[in-house]
């Protein structure tokens, strides 16, 4: 991989064809830490995600990604996702607030498309607004000034020219501080600001929001005043946890139906 890659954050689809039977799941930071969850994953890929028509995973997909050219670890993750695309699966993929480097050697080596962060498309029939969900934290005020920071070309050209080692030490001690952050941080802000998601809604003329982040799964119903909304929350994933969790969103009869695991 050349260094003098554009930053993957600029090489991303604003636009994509209408999704017609997907499933959704974000959150899932996988990480040779937690076999159990990549165990999941992969069973999920082969058993659930198989009877789809497309598979959208809104950010997250791994614990931290430094970039495509320290892939080596994920291997079998990205064998799982070509193994998929190659049976015609449809892949979709958005950056998370871990994994923003995911870059277009790895959309490649998955047959996947980078999705830009928000984007309105047809789902199900529905105009429907995707976000990882990040950005609609707004309350989170130090979290968005982080964000804005690894977003800049600039930032990401410069961590991409460090060693691999470097880069993991630094995303190690990134993950140790914000785990320490958000220790002492108000449950309230690291949600949504609900008028962050009705400017979203209304901007967008969306009639159902889709993300991940806030790990809250769930539905809400969202008034725009002259029309409702949904706003449909996906889990996060850790079948290694002592409370093991995960799960994804499909849809049955046109509906959403959020389905999370035992
Ligand atoms: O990730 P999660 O869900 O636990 O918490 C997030 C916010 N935290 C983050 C940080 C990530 O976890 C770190 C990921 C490492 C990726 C490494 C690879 C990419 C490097 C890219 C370089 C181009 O996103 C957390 C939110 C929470 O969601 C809820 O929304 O609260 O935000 C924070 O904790 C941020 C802190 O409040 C402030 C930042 C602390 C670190 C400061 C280090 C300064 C280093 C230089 C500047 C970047
Ligand atoms: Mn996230």
């Amino acid at each position: 991989m050349s260094l003098a890659d554009p930053p993957p954050v600029l090489a991303v689809s604003a636009t994509a064809a209408p999704l017609l039977d997907p499933v959704f799941v974000s959150d899932l930071h996988l990480a040779a830490e937690r076999p159990r969850t990549i165990r999941r994953f992969l069973q999920f890929l082969q058993q659930d995600a198989a009877r789809h028509r497309e598979l959208v995973i809104l950010g997250d997909l791994f614990e931290f990604w430094i970039g495509d050219d320290g892939a080596g670890a994920a291997r079998p993750v990205v064998d799982a996702l070509a193994a998929c695309s190659d049976i015609g699966l449809r892949l979709l993929l958005m950056h998370g607030n871990r994994d923003p480097l995911l870059g277009r050697h790895f959309a490649a080596a998955t047959g996947g498309t980078l999705l830009a962060d928000p984007i309105v498309l047809d789902v199900a029939g529905t105009k429907t607004l995707l976000s990882h969900g990040d950005a609609w934290c707004t309350r989170d005020v130090a979290y968005q000034q982080f964000r804005a920071t690894i977003r800049q070309p600039q930032f990401q050209r410069d961590f991409l020219s460090k060693s691999l080692d470097e880069r993991i030490a630094f995303a190690r001690s990134l993950r140790l501080q914000s785990e320490d952050a958000k220790s002492t941080k108000a449950i309230d802000i690291m949600d949504v600001t609900p008028e962050a998601v009705l400017a979203a809604l209304r901007e967008s003329g969306a009639g159902r929001i889709i993300h991940g982040h806030t790990h809250r799964p769930g539905s809400h119903v969202v008034d725009l005043g002259d029309a409702l909304a949904e706003r449909w929350v996906l889990p996060d994933w850790d079948l290694d946890d002592a409370e093991p969790r995960g799960g994804f969103l499909e849809f049955a009869d046109g509906r959403p139906r959020l389905v999370l695991f035992d």
